[in-house]
């Protein structure tokens, strides 16, 4: 019995780029195949060029490799999603499709895909917002998320699929630039800060949003990853939360750091996707069946953000 081998799907991203790592960290390089539409930034051991719509494609690496588990991450973000809502579906869609179909197959033994809370929508309760709860959400991503946690559960269901899913906040990071998404703000302040720049935000000053910093979201994927079957209850997308900050709230820790970085507003598109979503989350649920516990709060994120941002040479990625 070899131990199974695992392919990224868009592993170039801010969030495929840090997981391809952690996951060669724990189960060695060389049961690691990253891929995505193009050349990685950093070289890593196995990489493949793969569009996620080219099923057969997707089929002779998995041969080729003899893979038996998926983290798909390839998908078009709320914001450029909106500004492109057909390729959108097509990506985070027919993507998803493909790789639940080699599930149903017994191909693919364990299948891991990100939701979002992008799932939530205007109505929607804004604070501590449950697991279970109204999700009508107002962009193409939004919807393409919530398609694909309904779709992900019935493959569970239906065909015993062990497929597994985390409904992200927004991503803060320094390694790798986010993917065109309304939270990318929360990355763009520190880089600016980091970089002696004022920062004109996206956001009205007091939008709260969810957050996560990148350790706690590599560290929620192993563990739900690594979590015996019968303890997942849920197949769709479990809650998941780190802090809750607002533009306002991160420039005042950076100021701790930073004094004089001052933070300018200007609300674009972006703004009325960000209404749509609520302002903290319950994740009870996933505390409750796999342990799940946060470790970065805004402070510490800031801190951390900031001590690496200033080691990193100009124009590294
Ligand atoms: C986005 N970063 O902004 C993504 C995320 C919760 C937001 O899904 O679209």
């Amino acid at each position: 019995m070899t131990d199974p081998r695992m392919l990224v799907i868009g592993a170039n991203g801010q969030l495929g780029t840090e997981l391809t790592t952690a996951l060669s960290d724990l189960y060695g390089a060389d049961r690691i195949i990253a891929s995505d539409v193009s050349e990685p930034a950093q070289p890593v051991a196995h990489f493949e060029k793969l569009d996620v719509l080219d099923k057969d494609r997707l089929h002779q690496i998995i041969r080729e490799h003899q893979v038996e588990e998926v983290y798909l991450l390839a998908a078009l973000l709320s914001a450029k999603g909106e500004l492109n809502p057909m390729l959108a579906w097509q990506i985070n869609m027919n993507g998803l499709l493909h790789v639940l179909e080699l599930g149903k197959a017994g191909v693919l033994k364990k299948i891991f895909w990100p939701s979002s809370i992008a799932v939530f929508g205007s109505t929607t309760p804004k604070n501590n917002t449950p697991q279970e709860t109204i999700t009508s959400p107002d962009t193409m991503y939004g919807l393409t998320k919530l398609a694909g946690e309904r779709l992900c559960a019935y493959y569970a269901r239906k065909f015993d699929v062990d497929v597994r899913s985390l409904r992200y906040p927004g991503l803060v990071s320094y390694k790798a630039p986010p993917g065109g998404g309304t939270t990318d703000f929360a990355v763009d302040i520190y880089y600016h800060a980091a970089a002696g720049k004022d920062y004109e935000c996206f956001l009205q000053q007091d939008t709260t949003l969810p957050l996560m910093y990148m350790p706690d979201a590599v560290k929620a994927t192993l563990d739900l990853m690594q979590a015996p079957a019968q303890q997942i209850k849920v197949r769709s997308g479990y809650n998941l939360a780190g802090f809750s900050a607002s533009p306002a709230e991160i420039t005042t820790a950076i100021r701790q750091v930073i004094p004089d970085f001052t933070t300018t507003y200007a609300p674009d598109f972006r703004q009325q996707i960000a209404d749509s979503w609520p302002n903290t989350i319950n994740d009870q649920q996933a505390k409750d069946d796999w342990h799940w516990q946060h470790q970065y709060d805004l402070k510490a994120t800031t801190r951390d953000m900031l001590e690496n941002l200033a080691k990193k040479r100009p124009g590294d990625q």
